[in-house]
């Protein structure tokens, strides 16, 4: 597709493999190529890039760009989705070959979190399972707090090596040795600390130019996948959210020294007060850890079997997501926003003397929300018209159980 009034050609393809690749050309020469994670990304870049170029195009027609785009980009996902479905059901692969998701993660990440105000909270919300404001009394961090995570494995002994080390900068300055073998590099700035942003953007920089230095970069990352994710933080302080969070990634992407916008780096606008930060983390896990497609697969069948319009599994102690069916519904808000019931919900429930969580039913008038969990670190979470009973059915209790027992064949 042709940008109005410019040179610049865009386009979308699913290259060899199976991935989908964003370009911008100029007379066929690749200006700017991206592996999106999402369709936001597609907008920040394409923007970013035209305003680069001196490109202005006026808004409603960029907004009718975009439109076109996205549509585009919808076809090629569920293409996409299509061509995995097939590969992991293709009888070519035997069962034997068809790794396991635990046996797929590979061995250990390291995961550098530093930048501003807000890190040890993060850390403490998503992995330690405290509440937003239970943050308020966190001590500040003395050098260097490691925390080593380990994804639990329900199928074999083997693959217990599966980890994330994620080492919380405090006090200390950070030395090359700090970068080695860091895989990913997780800046926070504090977007209400206004006075700083100078600071900031010059820290934010001169970090990456020190993982892209001494850090490696994941050999399984596509390839144009960043490893450098960049967290707009404490957004629940603006009331103009949206807005602020354009400005400042603009303002952040430009190297102060070099003039030049870095592209690579992935920004998200997170907040510990609400779902938005377990969504920037589920993306952050799915890179380093793709979802099973063979699980994924088995939640569609489920979602299809029982009726139900969307099934998810996640990880209990980090709330993030393993698989999930097909939905029209945002993944990622789903998980946040499931992980903060759970947690609020396993909190309260000494009060009433009962014991631990076992099932947890919402009914509304235009849908039921049911969280299962089982064993003791998944979390399956069922959404389903009203009227759809067949899941209280005998029979579909037993799909159900089916579904969990495949489920622990294959995680
Ligand atoms: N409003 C708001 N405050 C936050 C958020 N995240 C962290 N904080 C607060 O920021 C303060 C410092 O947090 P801390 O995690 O110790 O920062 P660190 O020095 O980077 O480890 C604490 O009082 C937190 O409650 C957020 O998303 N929004
Ligand atoms: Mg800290």
């Amino acid at each position: 597709m042709k940008i109005p009034g410019s040179f610049f050609e865009i386009d979308l393809i699913i290259s060899n493999d199976n991935l989908i690749e964003f370009r911008i050309t100029k007379n066929k020469e690749i200006k700017y190529s991206v592996n999106p994670m999402d369709f936001s990304e597609i907008e920040y870049d394409l923007q970013a890039f035209l305003e680069d170029n001196n490109v202005f195009l006026p808004k409603n027609r960029f907004k009718l760009v975009l439109e076109k785009l996205e549509i585009h980009y919808l076809d090629l996902a569920q293409q996409q989705q299509k061509l995995k479905e097939s590969q992991s059901t293709s009888p070519i692969i035997s069962e034997e070959q068809e790794l396991s998701f635990a046996q797929r993660i590979l061995p250990t990440q390291k995961i550098l979190l530093m930048g501003g105000e807000g890190k040890s909270s993060i850390y403490q919300v998503i992995f330690e399972g405290k509440l937003p404001h239970e943050t308020n009394t966190i001590k500040p961090t003395r050098g260097i707090e490691k925390h080593e995570i380990s994804f639990p494995s329900l199928s074999s002994v083997g693959s217990a090596q599966q980890k994330l080390l994620l080492w919380d900068f405090g006090s200390k300055k950070q030395t090359s040795d700090d970068f080695k073998n860091a895989t990913l590099l997780l800046f926070v700035i504090d977007a209400f600390d206004v006075h700083n942003y100078e600071l900031f953007r010059e820290q934010l920089h001169e970090t990456i130019s020190m993982m892209k230095m001494h850090g490696s970069r994941p050999k399984f990352l596509a390839r144009n996948q960043s490893n450098i994710f960049c967290f707009i933080h404490k957004m629940d302080r603006f009331t103009n959210a949206g807005d602020q969070y354009k400005s400042l990634v603009e303002y952040f992407r430009l190297n102060p020294k070099t003039k030049e916008k870095s592209y690579g780096i992935k920004f998200f606008a997170t907040s510990i007060f609400d779902s938005s930060i377990y969504s920037a983390w589920a993306k952050i896990i799915e890179i380093l850890m793709p979802k099973s497609s063979k699980l994924n697969e088995l939640s569609n069948r489920l979602k299809e079997d029982l009726g139900l319009y969307a099934t998810m599994i996640i990880e209990k102690r980090t709330g993030l997501p393993i698989a999930s069916s097909k939905t029209l519904l945002d993944d990622n808000a789903l998980v946040g926003s499931t992980n903060r019931i759970l947690l609020i919900t396993e909190k309260v429930l000494p009060e009433y003397e009962l014991s631990t969580l076992d099932t947890l039913k919402i009914e509304t008038a235009n849908g039921i929300l049911e969280i299962r969990i089982f064993e003791e670190f998944y979390v399956l979470i069922m959404i389903y018209p009203p009227h759809e009973r067949k899941i209280s059915t005998l029979e579909g209790e037993i799909i159900l159980q089916e579904f969990i027992t495949d489920m622990r064949k294959n995680i």
